[in-house]
């Protein structure tokens, strides 16, 4: 079987072993979380998906009255923010979020504007998040801002969310052209190869396709910038090691994710910090990016009305991510049955964390407070389980790119890179 086979097996079955990583980019937690990992953010899924309208923003929002929480004008104007992150052009993003100018005039991010434009809007009120980096050094910047002068670049931010979003399928066929066996490449190989799939992936086309509603002085930015934080972005993976493996990227690559998850998670009110804790009515929160955008309101509402109580931890919540991420198996279930009871839903989280390496070396389990909040959201006709409707067309993946995983492998596939998928069609009927 070839290294790829493996590494794509063990991605679904295993998520986790591709922590462990051995570059130099380590999660910005002071103290105990050097581990965890979220594997895929399904905001930069929408990065791709299309056009969106201020006029359907705005009536979207006019009938959120009983959602108290967060001030109108937060959630307006997170709800707009999440339309530029969901559905702009690379451009649009950095200029909607960028508040610097540097000393030729071009548009650049403070560290908290370039977090602040890789993450959701989480439907609370919107606060200052320098605080956040007067606590934690996320090393994370130390790969985003290439040059090392304090800013984010736009050139370094597409090459970073290039980086994020690269599907890995793509990727990997470039990895076997060089090195099948091994699926390794120089530090000149990977360079070239990346040069070339930023230019061939949607977002790399985004941007080359000028929309023509920017100011070009603001934000142009020649090949040669791209370059140069290509090169240096490329130099930190390939710190210590002559070759980098396509698993090596990967894990480089969870690495900045998981990053953007703690910042996420830290952008709700802490309720113990000691402890490390948000509410469930938070956590509630931060699954409405796995439901339509279009509904949202919906579900909000109903966070408001059904009661929530307790806690949710870190590693609760990145347990719960991991879990959610492998949204397929929940819904086999309910294909199966038509519906879920929270028994099962119980059954199969307890199942999910005894096979999951994160689960197992943080000894975390996923709590009934964490299911009883993503049943209570779900269930619609409040009969106590998650039916079919309720469930189907409804959950997904947080995932990039519109490249879920299964698409990614299906990728690989069709590209011929390896042989041996048969069994990956059969388990997964892709
Ligand atoms: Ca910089
Ligand atoms: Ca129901």
């Amino acid at each position: 079987m070839s290294k790829l086979y493996l590494a794509l097996r063990n991605a679904r079955a295993h998520p986790v072993l591709f922590l462990r990583a051995s570059t130099a980019v380590s999660v910005p937690s002071p103290q105990t979380h050097n581990n965890y990992q979220q594997s895929h953010s399904r905001f930069s899924t929408a990065l791709l998906l299309g056009g969106a309208t201020l006029a359907l923003l705005l009536s979207a929002n006019s009938n959120l009255s009983e959602c108290e929480e967060a001030p109108r004008q937060d959630r307006i104007r997170g709800t707009y923010e999440n339309k530029i992150r969901f559905f702009s052009p690379p451009e649009k993003i950095f200029e909607t979020f960028a508040h610097s100018k540097d000393a030729d005039g071009k548009l650049v991010m403070s560290y908290a504007d370039f977090f602040r434009a890789l993450t959701p809007y989480n439907y609370t009120e919107i606060k200052d998040n320098k605080p956040y980096f007067e606590k934690y050094q996320p090393d994370v910047l130390k790969v985003a801002d290439a040059n090392g002068d304090g800013v984010i670049s736009f050139p370094e931010f597409l090459f970073f969310i290039t980086l994020l979003q690269l599907p890995i399928g793509l990727l990997a066929k470039e990895f076997a052209k060089v090195d099948a066996k091994e699926m390794k490449m120089n530090r000149d190989q990977f360079t070239k190869t990346f040069t070339n799939l930023r230019k061939k992936t949607l977002l790399g086309q985004k941007q080359t396709n000028k929309s023509g509603i920017l100011d070009a002085r603001n934000i142009s930015a020649k090949e040669e910038d791209f370059l140069a934080a290509n090169d240096e972005i490329i130099r930190q993976l390939f710190t210590g090691r002559e070759h980098s493996t396509l698993k090596d990227f990967i894990d480089f690559r969870e690495k900045l994710k998981t990053a953007l998850r703690h910042y996420e998670f830290h952008q709700y009110g802490l309720v113990d910090e000691e402890k490390e804790s948000i509410s469930v009515e938070d956590f509630a929160k931060s699954l409405l990016v796995c439901l339509p955008l279009n509904h949202i309101n919906k579900y909000l509402k109903r966070i408001n009305q059904i009661k929530l109580e307790g806690e949710v931890t870190f590693v609760e919540f990145i347990a719960f991510q991991r879990f959610i991420d492998d949204v397929d198996n929940i819904k086999e279930k309910v294909l199966a049955y038509r519906y879920i009871t929270v028994e099962q839903l119980r059954q199969l989280a307890d199942e999910f964390t005894a096979s999951d390496d994160y689960c197992k070396s943080h000894k975390v389990r996923i709590t009934d407070a964490q299911i009883n909040a993503l049943v209570k959201l779900l269930d619609l006709d409040d009969n106590g389980q998650l039916d079919h409707d309720e469930v189907v067309g409804v959950l997904e993946e947080r995932q990039m790119l519109g490249q879920g995983r299964d698409a990614e492998i299906k990728e690989a596939i069709s590209g011929g890179v390896a042989k041996g998928f048969q069994w990956l069609k059969d388990t997964l009927k892709i």
